[in-house]
């Protein structure tokens, strides 16, 4: 059975929600990051990682990336042109939300006091409102790829709800339907419930 390890208001998220749209089994360890446990599964004490057998993966997005090849649900067959889409998409989201998220976060909380600009955040918000205006006008539909759930929803979900947590400038209302529509999902609340 897959162990999962990371607290659920992280990264982890993504990795659960994955779990329970497959109808995976699976434990959770709840650690925070830079924790011990964390540290015992990746050196660098960062989560999510997930425990496959005597096999430790790390990174959210290449364990939904393994999961959903693993399982063959959510994505694209790999080696398709259909994949190479999905993937520039999964790839976009990491540049032009993800990182940018990151980076408020390391400006507000994570670096050490004395390495962090707080004057930078607000050009990070003008820049997530801009990737969203392009991921908004990149939606055609209620999924980003196709009509069903793919890897990259799930990301851009998480991104979305790490934003409004984060009290970046909202969305329009279409991202804003788009992501309220996927945390309804029977798998996210029960991911997001853990
Ligand atoms: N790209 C990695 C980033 C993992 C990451 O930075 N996770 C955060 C929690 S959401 C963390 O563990 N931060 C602690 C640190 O960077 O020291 C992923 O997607 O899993």
């Amino acid at each position: 059975m897959y162990k999962v390890i990371g607290a659920t208001r992280s990264r982890t998220l993504r990795v659960l929600w994955m779990l329970e749209e497959l109808g995976q089994p699976y434990t959770h360890v709840p650690v925070a990051p830079r924790s011990d446990e964390a540290k015992a599964h990746n050196p660098s004490g960062k989560i999510p990682a997930l425990l496959d057998g005597d096999d430790t993966l790390t990174d959210s997005v290449a364990i939904m990336t393994y999961l959903a090849d693993k399982h063959g649900k959510l994505t694209a067959t790999a080696g398709t042109i259909a994949r190479a889409r999905q993937d520039a998409m999964t790839f976009w989201l990491i540049d032009e939300m993800d990182a940018i998220l990151w980076s408020a976060a390391k400006h507000s909380a994570i670096l050490p006091e004395g390495q962090r600009v707080p004057a930078v955040i607000a050009s990070l918000h003008a820049e997530f409102s801009t990737s969203a205006e392009k991921l908004s006008d990149a939606l055609d539909g209620d999924f980003l790829i196709g009509d069903s759930l793919t890897v990259p929803d799930i990301l851009a979900c998480h991104c979305l709800n790490w934003a409004i947590g984060a009290k970046f400038p909202r969305t329009d209302d279409k991202l804003f339907r788009y992501a309220k529509a996927l945390r309804e999902r029977p798998a996210y609340q029960v991911a997001f419930s853990r």
